[in-house]
């Protein structure tokens, strides 16, 4: 009977080095009631990769689990006051996805205001000769942004769009160190006040739950974007899509939905959402790392030694 379980969906790679631990695969939380009470009584570690929630009912199926090891920096699916009150270590991945969600995110920001898409389509579709390429698009450089959530990934970002010759203003939980130049807000609304674009890259969960609100959204205002590589959940999706809708908002580039992997087809059709499906990690070197990450933290807490980077 195995020790591990691997919950989620991984990689030929990943499963290949989680099978090589002992680890049996599940496709998600839900499936651990099918499995018999000395299966589920034999399970000490869980790796896990997912976004259905992982609580307090499902931990109480796994009375010997020792560590909850998840694929991912964000873990808001997992209740972790949960696990603290039964012993149960749950760690992450950070630090080792900062580049590439960082690079998403201005990616993104860059392809929504040069027109990328209808551009690509275009050329695609032969209308580039028949009736010429697509309209004007908007210059990125030097376009006043606001980061909120100044953490390890929003910093990566900031750096970035400093390179772009961005003024930077943020918002941050705790109080920052930054560059000479850069402006603190009290709060998120004074932030998106202040700003052109707005890139949203703080945690999920409970606290930052609608965060972008339809007041955020009307603050950066018709020729603003938005732009959101953290949580669907922080932002009002129902405001986003009918300020997208009635032009009150500029524009959105959006790697992350409320429902996802559903996305609100009224959302996803408006011509000026950038929509990708939350690939803002999904390289083969970074997925490789945070991989790795997830099976040393597993392997220590099993072993009895502290995990690299805990959580609780
Ligand atoms: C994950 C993410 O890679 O790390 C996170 O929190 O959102 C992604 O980059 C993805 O969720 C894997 O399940």
């Amino acid at each position: 009977m195995t020790g591990i379980l691997a919950i989620g969906r991984y990689t030929d790679t990943d499963r290949d080095a989680l099978a090589a631990m002992g680890a049996r695969a599940l496709p998600d939380p839900g499936a651990l009631a099918g499995l018999d009470e000395a299966a589920r009584a034999a399970v000490r570690g869980v790796a896990y990769a997912g976004h259905a929630p992982f609580g307090g009912a499902e931990m109480d199926l796994l009375p010997g689990l020792r560590v909850i090891a998840n694929f991912g920096v964000g873990y808001d699916a997992i209740d972790v006051a949960a696990a603290s009150a039964r012993g149960i270590t749950v760690t992450n991945t950070p630090e080792v996805l900062n580049d590439d969600v960082a690079d998403l995110a201005v990616g993104m920001w860059i392809a929504l205001l040069r027109g990328f898409e209808p551009g690509i389509a275009a050329v695609r579709s032969g209308r580039w000769a028949t009736e010429g390429g697509p309209p004007l698009a908007r210059k990125a450089t030097g376009r006043t942004v606001g980061i909120l959530g100044l953490g390890r990934i929003g910093r990566e970002i900031a750096d970035r769009l400093s390179a772009f010759k961005c003024p930077v203003h943020y918002w941050s939980r705790h109080p920052k160190e930054t560059p000479p130049g850069w402006t603190a807000h009290p709060d998120p609304l004074a932030l998106a006040r202040a700003v052109d674009d707005l890139f949203v890259i703080v945690v999920g969960g409970p606290d930052t739950e609608g965060m972008v609100s339809a007041a955020i959204i009307d603050a950066l205002g018709p020729e603003g974007v938005l732009v959101n590589v953290s949580r669907g959940s922080v932002v009002d999706e129902g405001a986003l899509t009918r300020a997208l809708a009635e032009g009150r908002l500029g524009g959105a580039a959006l790697d992350v939905f409320r429902g996802e992997p559903s996305v609100d087809p009224e959302l996803a059709r408006l011509g000026n959402l950038l929509p990708l499906p939350h690939i803002d990690s999904a390289t083969v070197e970074t997925r490789a790392a945070m991989g790795a990450l997830q099976r040393r933290n597993l392997a220590a807490v099993l072993a009895g030694r502290s995990p690299e980077t805990p959580v609780n």
